[in-house]
C-alpha cells in the first residue's frame, strides 16, 4: 500500500563536495533519510517511471536505508531499481552501472572514507544519468525542496530480499540484485591488457592492496587474484565491515599506516595500494616510495598510451585547483589541454561527456578516466599495474625519471579539523579581505606574485562557481591554498593545500615538509591562522 506520510522540513544542509553528508545517527532520526530521498526525488522533478541503481559501501544503516530507498521508490511511481547484491556498490561500480543499463539516476550511499557505525557517519548521493555526481544546479534544486517539503510517498511492504540474484517486485517496481563486481570486472578487461598484468604476476612480482574494510574488497579480490592471478594474501582486509574494522577508510600515508609500514620495511613488496570506504580513492606506493595523489596523475597522464584503453592518446587532462601544476607540465609536452575546475568530481563530469578530457584527477587520492564519471581506485591501481608491466621498471625508478624530466612538484596537505565554524570562516574572510593587496608583499622571505579567490566557469555548459578556494602564488613557483572542507560532518575543516616545484637536479630527493618549509611558513602568516583558531598544528598531513 502507498502511503503520505506528512513531515517538516529538514536541515537538509546543501550538498557539500560529494552529496550529503551527516552523523549516521541523524539520518537515522524518524524521518530524516525519507525526507531527503523525497528531496532527491523532487529536485530531480520526479522518478515517475524511472529505472534506478541504487547501492553503498556497506557501512552501518547501509541495508536499512536501501530498503527505505526501495520502498519510497516504489510508491513514487519507479519503474526498476537495479541493486548491488547485499547492498553493496563502490561508487565507480554504481556510475558504471547507471551508464551500461541507460538508467535515469542512481542513489549512492556513502560517506566514503569517513569512518562507519552508530556513532559515525553516513552519506547519501544522488548521481544523473551520465553516472556523475549531481550537477550544483540540481544539488540546489535538492536543498530547496528540503527546506519546503511538506510530504513524502512511501510503500508499506517487508523488506526486499537483497541478498538473492535475479528480480522480484515490490507494488509495481522491479527489484533487480545484481552482482556488484561483475560488470565492473568487465569494463576493467577492456581497458588493461589482464594477460600482460597476469605475466608480471607470473614472474614473481608482488604487491599488496588494503581494501580497509570497505567495499573493494570483493572487488580487488576478485580481479587482482581471482582473474589476474596474485596470490591469495595480496588483497588484505577485503572483507566489508559496517564500521570498516573500526578504522577509517581513507588511503593515505596516516590512516593506511599498516601498509605504508610495509611497504617502507625490510620484506617490502613490489607494490602497494589501497583504496577507501566506497572505492573511489587509491593510493599508492612502490618499495620504499609513496606517489604523492598529485604525482600519480602526472605519471598516468604520461604513460597511459601503454594500456589498450588509451593506446590513441588522451584528449585533455583536468585536475582540481588545489592539485598540483605537476600534471600541467606533462600536457604542456604531450600538447593536450589541461582544466582546472573546483574541487569536486562533479566538475569534471561535462568535460568527460563532451570528449575534452580524458584523464581526471585530484590530490585527495581521487584518479578516473572517461571509463566511468566518478573517481575510480581500482582502475587507477590497474593502470599503474598496466604501465609497470609494460616498462619493466620499479615505481621509484619511474618517479624519479618523472621529476628528471618535469621538475618536482613537492606537496602536502594539512588539515585542520572541527575548527569553530565561526573562527574557521574568520581564517578565509581575513585572507579575502587582504586578497587585493597580497601582491607584491614579503612573508617569511617570499614574496606573493599572485592572490586570488578561484572561481569557474564550465567550458561546457557555462555555468558558473564561485568562492571555490583561495590562492597564493609565491615568486619562484611556490602556492598555498586554502579551503573549507565539503564533506565534514563536525564543524568545519580548513584545508591548506602548499606546493612547490623543484627543477634542481641536486634536489629531488628531499623530505617533502623540508622542501615545503618556507611555502609552510609563508601560509600560517599570511592566514593567521594559529592565532585566529587557536590550533597549533594541523591535526592531518598528507
Ligand atoms: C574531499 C576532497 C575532494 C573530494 C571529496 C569527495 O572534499 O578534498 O577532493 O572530491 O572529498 O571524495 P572536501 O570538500 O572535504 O575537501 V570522496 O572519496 O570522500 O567521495
Ligand atoms: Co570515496
Amino acid at each position: 500500500m502507498n502511503e503520505t506520510i506528512q513531515t517538516q522540513p529538514i536541515d537538509g544542509q546543501k550538498p557539500g563536495t560529494s552529496g550529503l553528508r551527516k552523523k549516521t545517527r541523524v539520518f537515522m532520526e524518524p524521518h530524516y533519510l525519507e525526507n531527503y530521498v523525497q528531496a532527491i526525488f523532487d529536485g530531480i522533478g520526479g522518478v515517475e517511471g524511472a529505472t534506478l541503481v541504487v547501492g553503498g559501501d556497506g557501512r552501518y544503516f547501509n541495508d536499512r536505508a536501501i530498503q527505505v530507498i526501495l520502498r519510497m521508490a516504489a510508491a513514487n511511481g519507479a519503474a526498476r531499481c537495479i541493486v548491488g547484491q547485499g547492498g553493496l556498490l563502490s561508487t565507480p561500480a554504481a556510475s558504471h552501472l547507471i551508464r551500461k543499463r541507460g538508467a535515469d539516476g542512481g542513489l549512492i550511499l556513502s560517506a566514503s572514507h569517513n569512518p562507519g557505525g552508530p556513532d559515525a557517519d553516513f552519506g547519501l548521493k544522488y548521481n544523473g544519468p551520465n553516472g556523475g555526481p549531481a550537477t550544483e544546479g540540481v544539488t540546489d534544486k535538492i536543498f530547496a525542496r528540503t527546506k519546503d517539503i511538506t510530504a513524502y510517498k512511501i510503500f508499506t511492504a517487508t523488506d526486499a530480499d537483497l541478498e538473492t540474484l535475479g528480480e522480484s517486485t515490490l507494488g509495481d517496481l522491479a527489484v533487480e540484485i545484481v552482482d556488484p563486481v561483475e560488470d565492473y570486472a568487465a569494463l576493467m578487461e577492456t581497458l588493461f591488457d589482464f594477460n600482460k598484468i597476469a605475466d608480471l604476476f607470473k614472474s614473481g612480482f608482488t604487491m599488496r592492496f588494503d581494501a580497509m574494510h570497505a567495499v573493494t574488497g570483493p572487488y580487488a579480490t576478485a580481479i587482482l587474484e581471482d582473474r589476474l592471478g596474485a596470490p591469495k594474501g595480496t588483497v588484505i582486509n577485503g572483507t566489508p565491515s559496517p564500521d570498516f574494522g573500526k578504522g577509517h577508510p581513507d588511503p593515505n600515508p596516516i590512516w593506511a599506516k599498516p601498509l605504508m609500514d610495509e611497504m617502507y620495511g625490510p620484506d617490502a613488496p613490489d607494490f602497494g595500494a589501497a583504496s577507501d570506504g566506497d572505492g573511489d580513492r587509491n593510493m599508492i606506493v612502490g618499495k620504499g616510495a609513496y606517489v604523492t595523489p598529485s604525482d600519480s596523475l602526472a605519471l598516468l597522464a604520461a604513460k597511459a598510451h601503454l594500456a589498450p584503453g588509451y593506446k590513441g592518446g588522451l584528449a585533455g587532462v583536468a585536475r582540481s585547483m588545489p592539485t598540483s601544476g605537476a600534471v600541467d607540465r606533462v600536457a604542456e609536452k604531450l600538447g593536450i589541454a589541461c582544466y582546472e575546475t573546483p574541487t569536486g568530481w562533479k566538475f569534471f563530469g561535462n568535460l568527460l561527456d563532451a570528449g575534452k578530457a580524458t584523464l581526471c584527477g585530484e590530490e585527495s587520492a581521487g584518479t578516473g578516466s572517461d571509463h566511468v564519471r566518478e573517481k575510480d581506485g581500482l582502475w587507477a591501481v590497474l593502470l599503474w599495474l598496466n604501465i609497470l608491466a609494460e616498462t619493466g621498471q620499479s615505481v621509484s625508478e619511474m618517479m624519479n625519471d618523472l621529476w628528471s624530466e618535469f621538475g618536482r612538484c613537492y606537496y602536502s596537505r594539512h588539515d585542520y579539523e572541527d575548527v569553530d565554524v565561526d573562527k574557521a570562516h574568520a581564517v578565509m574572510d581575513g585572507l579575502r579581505v587582504a586578497l587585493p593587496e597580497l601582491a607584491g608583499q614579503q612573508v617569511e622571505g617570499l614574496t606573493v606574485a599572485f592572490a586570488d579567490e578561484f572561481s569557474y566557469d564550465d567550458p561546457v555548459d557555462g555555468s558558473h562557481s564561485a568562492g571555490q578556494g583561495i590562492r597564493i602564488g609565491f615568486e619562484g613557483g611556490g602556492r598555498a591554498v586554502f579551503r573549507l572542507s565539503g564533506t565534514g560532518t563536525e564543524g568545519a575543516t580548513i584545508r591548506v593545500y602548499l606546493e612547490r616545484l623543484e627543477s634542481d637536479p641536486a634536489r629531488l630527493n628531499v623530505a617533502p615538509e623540508t622542501a615545503l618549509a618556507p611555502i609552510i611558513a609563508a601560509a600560517l602568516s599570511l592566514s593567521d591562522l594559529k592565532a585566529r583558531t587557536g590550533r597549533d598544528a594541523p591535526n592531518v598531513i598528507t
